[in-house]
């Protein structure tokens, strides 16, 4: 958005005229994308001197995909380590993304919104349709501007006008976490398009939802147009990881102090205005009681503490609702999701959900979708095909109706949620048939066996057998095969993230071997 002051609206205006259309994304041509076996920390500091990119934030011993031009590759092979090249290319998967987006058919024409990735100005319609459509029910809010001044919105739906409890639910807050925000916009349009349901009209009885697709739209933004893997905000044209900006142990382990780095905390906590609206609309609203953070990818359940290895002090609660909704959401599609305490897959200071339950007194969790860590199911990364947007958002909202029947029960109401009785146990059973089998949805999908895998929800006592087990080993993925990498196929595979793969040992600030820090 271009500001025209008065009196100098003819330099504006000029500026205006001249403003370049949008330049061409950067281009990869001819890096290769590959996953280095890593046997000690001397070697870990060879390959961050060799200029690669990693594509991971806790780069240590194990396995480390990195980005590497083409004029590095060759001294990379020559070192001696167990690599795995998952592509000798990464450009044709941009490629091949942004031809089939450029060819969709968009939200403003008609398009289904789940049939593909959603641009911001998409995102915007389908909130302001999902709102129109339902006035009674849905209103947008904006929770204020983007460091580059855009709307941060959200749909608000629900009849309590502040006496319910209500559930946030945010994603985009790393931006080139597309599904976070597909998914989100599907539970929106769940809970719009089927408050006339039993078991939705029920929660909404007694319950507002509060759905915020896009908490970082400069960085959506920039992923779409500039950027595909961009991460941060768009402070500086470096960013600050918005994830680390929030004010509960802010500037701890996992904060990232170099403006760089992926996991840039910012100058001070709640620098950010991204982070800082979400806190605002929070705490202007005393009726929230529960938060949801969408990220991608691992297929995770994480419960707070992220920032210190200490229990929480509802532990306990926490890790039954965090298993609970590892079920529900495994019952969907035989997914199988991992529950853990977030410091357990790494430490991660200044995180959205130890503020959200720390400071805001809220029952707070952050999921990270698919693709998870299963062998071959890495393959898609960030670049999540497009036809798991409805499966995705499917299993997701079932974990979200089992955190929405303990949401509910905060006012005090007692009727008809989805599955009463004591919501702290709440089985996922009672939401297998959310949305899963019913086509007359939005976006319906027919989901087929190939979505699906029989391996049942991991639990946070196995996830802790998992990581003791792997003390020693690369933490991620460390029995996912021989190489270690999780990959089975030469398929091609998208970027491993931050969740995708947290690496075991640490450097710099971040102090802790990890030794916890293990998925099975
Ligand atoms: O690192 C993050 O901010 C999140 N993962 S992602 O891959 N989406 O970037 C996870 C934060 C969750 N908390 C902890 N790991 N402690
Ligand atoms: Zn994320």
């Amino acid at each position: 958005m271009v500001h025209c002051l008065f009196a100098s609206w003819v330099i504006c205006g000029a500026a205006l005229a001249s403003a370049p259309s949008t330049p061409d994304p950067r281009r990869y041509d001819g890096y290769a994308l590959i996953e280095v076996q890593l046997p000690d920390r001397a070697a870990v500091a060879q390959l961050l001197a060799m200029g690669v990119d990693p594509w991971v934030e806790t780069v240590g011993p194990g396995v480390v995909p990195v980005l590497v031009a083409p004029d590095r590759r060759a001294a990379i092979e020559a070192s001696g380590w167990t690599v795995h090249v998952v592509t000798d290319d990464v450009q044709p998967w941009l490629d091949d993304e942004r031809e089939r987006l450029a060819t969709r058919s968009r939200v403003q024409h008609g398009g289904d919104p789940f049939a593909d990735y959603l641009d911001l100005d998409e995102v915007n319609t389908v909130l302001d349709d999902l709102a129109a459509g339902a006035p009674e029910l849905a209103t947008v809010i904006d929770l204020g501007a983007s460091i580059e001044g855009r709307q941060i919105r959200g749909l608000r739906i629900g009849t309590g006008n502040g006496q319910s409890p209500a559930l946030v639910i945010v994603g985009g807050q790393h931006a080139r976490e597309w599904i976070g925000v597909s998914t989100s916009l599907w539970i929106a349009s769940r809970f719009v398009q089927g408050a006339a349901e039993p078991e939705i009209a029920g929660l909404l009885a007694n319950l507002d939802v509060v759905v915020v697709p896009v908490v970082n739209p400069d960085g959506y933004r920039y992923s779409w147009e500039a950027q595909r893997f961009w991460r941060k905000n768009r402070r500086d044209g470096v960013g600050v990881d918005t994830n680390r900006n929030f004010g509960y142990g802010w500037g701890g382990e996992g904060a990232g102090f170099e403006p760089e780095a992926d996991n840039y905390a910012g100058p001070a906590a709640f620098s950010e205005p991204e982070s800082m609206a979400v806190r605002d609309w929070v705490l202007d609203h005393d009726e929230v009681v529960a938060f949801v953070d969408l990220h991608s990818f691992g297929k995770l359940l994480l419960w707070p503490w992220g920032h210190i290895y200490e229990d929480a002090p509802d532990a306990m609660a926490l890790e039954t609702m965090g298993t609970d909704m590892a079920e529900a959401m495994f019952a969907v599609h035989q997914q199988s999701y991992t529950a853990i305490q977030g410091v357990d897959l790494y430490p991660a200071a200044g995180n959205s959900i130890d503020w959200a339950y720390g400071d805001a007194n809220l029952r707070a969790f952050t999921i990270e979708l698919r693709p998870g860590p299963d062998v071959e199911s890495f393959e898609d990364g960030f670049l999540l095909p497009p036809d798991q947007i409805v499966p995705v958002g499917e299993e997701a909202m079932a974990a979200v109706l089992v955190l929405a029947d303990w949401s509910a029960m905060q006012g005090g109401g007692s009727e008809g949620t989805s599955t009463g009785g004591d919501p702290s146990t709440t089985s996922g059973a009672t939401v297998d048939d959310t949305g899963s089998d019913d086509d007359s949805t939005t976006g319906s999908a027919t989901l087929t066996s190939a979505t699906m895998d029989d391996a049942g929800p991991t639990t946070a006592n196995e996830s802790a057998t998992a990581a003791d087990d792997s003390s020693s080993s690369s933490g991620a993925n460390a029995d996912a095969d021989s190489s270690g990498c999780g990959c089975t196929s030469d398929a091609p595979r998208g970027p491993i993230g931050f969740a995708g793969l947290a690496l075991a040992f640490a450097l710099g600030r971040r102090r802790r071997p990890a030794s916890a820090a293990a998925r099975q």
